[in-house]
């Protein structure tokens, strides 16, 4: 998805990360939150990668989401290339599981944060609600449509039943 001005930055390393990565895509599209979504990587694309980063804060984006699986370090290439806030999403990788992905987006050297979330979907949907919720604190109309968001969740699992 392009949008003429986009609040959030969604990355990723791969076209393959996008079967994961569509459902951050999906819940910033729910929140009605400008957003796009690109392919860039630290190791095939670095140039384009730290030229995009780097130009993200004066096009407006205040937050970067950046997913990457195996020696994922795209997470902390585009943190050390900007300001703004960075969450980091590993892949689920075929021969690891994605602990490769995690412990390569969560452990930053101190002194260029990465919020690092879950492994996979879980984490791909939290980012975009992190992110939500960054934007949320000076935006009452995304913060309002967050505590409908966890409304409308918790009354979904009071209305599960068991067999
Ligand atoms: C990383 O390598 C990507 O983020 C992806 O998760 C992983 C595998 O990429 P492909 O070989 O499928 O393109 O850079």
């Amino acid at each position: 998805m392009a949008e003429t001005n986009p609040l959030v930055a969604v990355i990723m390393g791969s076209k393959s990360d996008w079967e994961t990565m569509r459902q951050a895509d999906e819940m910033l599209t729910r929140f009605g939150v400008a957003h796009e979504c690109r392919v860039l990587s630290a190791h095939r694309t670095p140039h384009q990668t730290a030229e995009y980063v780097s130009q993200a804060e004066g096009r407006g984006i205040q937050v970067i989401i950046a997913a990457a699986g195996g020696a994922a370090h795209l997470a902390g290439v585009c943190a050390a290339h900007t300001v703004l806030p960075v969450l980091g999403v590993p892949m689920e990788s075929a021969s690891l599981k994605g602990m490769d992905s995690l412990l390569s987006t969560v452990q930053m050297p101190a002194g260029i944060p990465v919020g690092t979330l879950a492994i996979g979907g879980a984490g791909a949907r939290n980012a975009a609600l992190l992110a939500v919720a960054i934007l949320a604190t000076s935006r009452p109309e995304l913060k309002q449509k967050l505590h409908e968001f966890r409304r409308e969740q918790s009354e979904k699992v009071l209305r599960e039943t068991l067999p």
